[in-house]
């Protein structure tokens, strides 16, 4: 297909004034009726008349009451229409049970709901499915389902029919319709502006002493809304919908949320700390996205960061504001390099704001989400919180109601701050990792720092130009006391120098400085890009002893965590060329994790090494190639050696830190528990698994089973416990999704596959469920060392569920596919081993989703 582009840009020909849509629900034979009153769009001058459709069979339709006989493509209609208003009605048939895409109308477990975002609408009925074309939308359900739901308000109900009605004009993308057997766990939330809306989460039957989680973070989120950015919610109901069959995390229709039920259902028993985080964060970012995405929507599909960018570091605000700002950070930039850097440094690497697309669901990538957040993220940063704020209320005030462009949005910031923020905009044009070097010089009294950046050619972009960089920084003395506190130095061209003198820092005009001469001692520390202020790799010569004193002291929690972080990165390197590990490495950890004025989960943070996909970005970096089966073997030395030299503490920590009383999954109790688990992992190294034996046999929560479980597989010994868990919880999907991807994810490189293969192979591996696909075959992929196994049967495996998934569900296929994406860090056997099953998957002719992404993984 021919790629859609930004560039072209066209405003609609036709508006809509109004909707209604009568749906007569059957598995297999749903008919949709559509009215939908058009009028000429005065931006645009062309009438040509053309509604998008997919898939959809065409029974009726009719202009101003007159039977029409429409040209039908594969992508839609076209028809001659009036020159001015008109009203279009048609009715189509639709089959919602042989929708395995899970885009449009679909069944999940006897469920009818909707998927629409990105381009559903038009698998639903004919529409200009565009997100610039917003309308207030009326419903009509008629079925024998017991709760039937759309948008807005109910307005009128009775026996087989419900109908409802969504006041707020809305682009097709944000309908949405659940029918189904559902009960409600409910509350009500008084708005700040005194207007009371009922909440209620929807689950199916048996499932709702799970809800409780869900729904106070609900009304958590509301609250947080009102107060922060002063937004309050703006119907009658909200209602939240969990379903089992769900391409992604949740979707924010308007009214009616529709989540992948893995982030609604939650108790002690069944839920992990990390699945109440995520349930809270994402619950929150659905509900934020009422007011950015949906009140105020985007012009395009290009312009997707706007909202969910946007959205993406509100919840993450939030959620800093709930659990810890610095333990929220280090969370944050784990994954922010794990998934957002991995993917700017390879073959799909593509801008915050994309410039072409052949598929629009390829790109809901961590680019748009995370770095699209860092993006407003330096925003606040440069123009300062309380600019920030008028900058976001301007945004609301001018924009409700609109489809925007990320140009509306800065022009808002440009006004508050006076223009003083021209040249940031490269941020959402330019893709890549930005490199920056910092050079310091010591005079004795004045330290001069000269930073110069870089960003790396990147498909489509060979060159590269300047990003505004802001860098809060902090300087330290050698013994570790603070001399400077932080500031932001923002460097805007490819090379600036600063100077602190008299505990601040300015620019300096003067010669760039040289390295810091080996004579002039002791020099003082600098701490940069505290809070990683900025998303960029720092390329920078520090010694060991002065990270161990930013271990020990720096003021700003991510750069104390960062220091170790850094340190272990370098021994494992060290380890992997030979070279003996420093003791005062495990020392310095030890005194960290035993400090007890600090803070568990930060402590659970520090104790984490970089991960085996770390290392073999890292050496790829430094121009070598990675060999995984050693980065996993002197992982595993390392952390052994680790585990023997602080046995003690281990000991000590898995002891001290039991949980008494009822579980609790706030983030205090949460961070104990994270840091129990940690050296349990440790202590398992040197009890073969007993420890964690005992905690899987006791433990009265799923966070401890699941990693007391996990331990015992990596260590070869959790065969009972795998078998007890499979037993106790063959009855529930999302729980046993996590056996599925613990025992996988952590089985043995040489083994993985042969385990993966069979437990593929048991009657409860279903590809058409997208929640045990991922588990599954996900969890392959993610075992970084038995995935890049050398035998090439890690990529087969990928391989052959991806052939078998794309005709079923060609959104998931095509996301995971990019787990192929870091083929090129390789030697020259897995590269061919890579790429000729990804010319495979491409020679059965797959969908436009898996052909996109293939393609441009292949890079040819
Ligand atoms: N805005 C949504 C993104 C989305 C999606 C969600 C579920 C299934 C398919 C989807 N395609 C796009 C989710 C969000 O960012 O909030
Ligand atoms: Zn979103």
């Amino acid at each position: 297909s021919d790629p859609v582009r930004l560039a072209q840009y066209e405003a609609p020909n036709w508006l809509v004034e109004d909707v209604h849509l009568t749906f007569r629900l059957h598995p297999t034979a749903t008919r949709v009726t559509s009215r939908i009153r058009f009028r000429p769009n005065p931006d645009s001058a062309d009438r040509g008349f053309r509604l998008d459709g997919e898939d959809l069979k065409l029974l009726s339709a009719s202009i101003d009451g007159r039977a029409v006989e429409p040209r039908i493509d594969a992508e839609g209609l076209s028809v001659d229409a009036p020159n001015d208003a008109f009203i279009w009605e048609c009715e189509v048939e639709i089959d919602p049970k042989a929708n395995t895409r899970l885009e449009g109308l679909y069944m999940s477990k006897g469920m009818y709901c909707t998927q629409c975002e990105a381009e559903g609408f038009r698998r639903i009925t004919f529409y200009p499915d565009r997100p610039d074309v917003m309308a207030p939308f009326t419903v009509r359900i008629e079925s024998d389902q017991p709760v039937m739901l759309s948008n807005g308000n109910p307005t009128a109900s009775g026996d087989g029919w419900a109908e409802w009605h969504d006041p707020w004009p809305k682009p097709a993308y944000l309908f949405a319709l659940v029918a189904g057997e559902l009960r409600a766990t409910s509350t009500t939330h008084r708005t700040s502006e005194g207007r009371d809306a009922t909440l209620n989460v929807w689950v199916r039957p048996g499932d709702e002493d799970r809800t409780g989680y869900a729904l106070d973070a609900l009304k958590r989120s509301m609250e947080w809304d009102e107060r922060v950015y002063g937004r309050a919610y703006d119907l009658e109901v909200f209602n939240l919908v969990a379903v089992d069959d769900f391409n992604m995390g949740a979707m924010e229709n308007k009214g009616l949320n529709i989540f992948n039920s893995k982030y609604v259902l939650a108790s002690p028993e069944t839920a992990t700390d990390r699945d109440y985080e995520l349930i809270e964060g994402i619950v929150a970012h659905e509900y934020f996205h009422n007011w950015t995405g949906n009140r105020i929507t985007c012009r395009d599909w290009f312009q997707l960061c706007l909202k969910e960018g946007l959205t993406v570091f509100r919840d993450k605000q939030f959620s800093g504001d709930v659990r810890g700002h610095a333990v929220k950070r280090i969370d944050d930039v784990l994954m922010l390099r794990a998934r957002q850097f991995r993917e700017d440094a390879g073959p799909l690497a593509h801008p915050v704001r994309p410039e072409e697309y052949v598929e629009i669901n390829n790109f809901y990538t961590a680019t748009v989400y995370e770095k699209g957040a860092e993006v407003i993220g330096m925003l606040r940063t440069l123009a300062g919180p309380e600019a920030y704020d008028r900058a976001l209320t301007l945004y609301f005030d001018r924009h409700d109601g609109d489809a925007a462009t990320i140009e509306d949005f800065f022009a808002c910031f440009q006004e508050v701050t006076g223009n003083a923020l021209t040249g940031f905009e490269r941020w959402w044009s330019q893709a890549g990792t930005p490199r920056v070097t910092a050079v310091t010089h010591w005079s004795g009294d004045v330290l001069t720092l000269t930073l110069r950046q870089s960003t790396p050619a990147t498909p489509g972009q060979p060159q590269k130009g300047p990003v505004w960089i802001p860098l809060a920084t902090g300087v330290l003395s050698p013994d570790g006391k603070e001399v400077a506190p932080t500031q932001v130095l923002t460097l805007k061209t490819s090379e600036a120098t600063f100077r602190l003198e008299g505990g601040i820092w300015r620019p300096s005009d003067g010669p760039a400085a040289d390295p810091l001469p080996a004579s002039v001692e002791p020099a003082p520390i600098l701490s940069l890009n505290r809070g990683f202020s900025a998303p960029v790799i720092l390329d920078r010569k520090v010694t060991d002893a002065e990270r161990l004193i930013l271990l020990a002291h720096d003021t700003d929690p991510f750069n104390r965590w960062e220091a170790g972080r850094q340190v272990a990165k370098e021994q494992l390197l060290r380890a992997l060329d030979g070279g003996a590990l420093d003791p005062a490495w495990f020392d310095a950890l030890g005194r960290l994790v035993s400090d007890d004025s600090l803070e568990p989960a930060f402590r659970a943070l520090a104790l984490g090494l970089p991960s085996e996909d770390d290392i073999a970005q890292s050496l790829h970096d430094a121009g070598r190639t990675p060999d995984p089966a050693r980065i996993h073997a002197i992982r595993e030395d390392v952390l052994q050696g680790l585990a023997e030299a602080q046995a003690p503490l281990f000991r000590a920590l898995v002891d001290a830190l039991v949980t008494h009383g009822p579980y609790s999954p706030d983030a205090e109790a949460a961070g104990r528990r994270a840091l129990r688990l940690r050296a349990l992992d440790m202590l398992s190294r040197l009890d073969g698994g007993d420890a964690a034996a005992e905690v899987f046999a006791t433990a009265d929560n799923m966070t401890e089973s699941l990693s007391a479980l996990a331990i015992l597989i990596r260590r070869g010994t959790g065969e009972a416990e795998s078998g007890t868990f499979f037993t106790r919880w063959y009855d529930d999907p999302n729980t046993l999704d996590k056996w599925f991807s613990t025992v996988i994810g952590n089985a043995a490189p040489d083994e993985a596959v042969a385990v993966a293969r069979r437990l593929t192979a048991l009657p409860e591996f279903d590809p058409k469920t997208p929640n045990r696909f991922r588990s599954a075959v996900g969890a392959l992929s993610a075992n970084t060392a038995a995935f890049h196994h050398a035998s090439g049967e890690g990529y087969r495996f990928l391989a052959d569920w991806l052939i078998v998934l794309d005709p079923i569900n060609p959104q998931t296929a095509a996301r995971m596919t990019t787990a192929f994406e870091t083929w090129r860090r390789y030697d020259g056997d897995r590269q061919g081993m890579m790429t000729d099953q990804l010319r495979r998957i491409l020679a059965t002719g797959p969908s436009r989703d898996v052909t996109e992404i293939a393609t441009r993984l292949l890079g040819d």
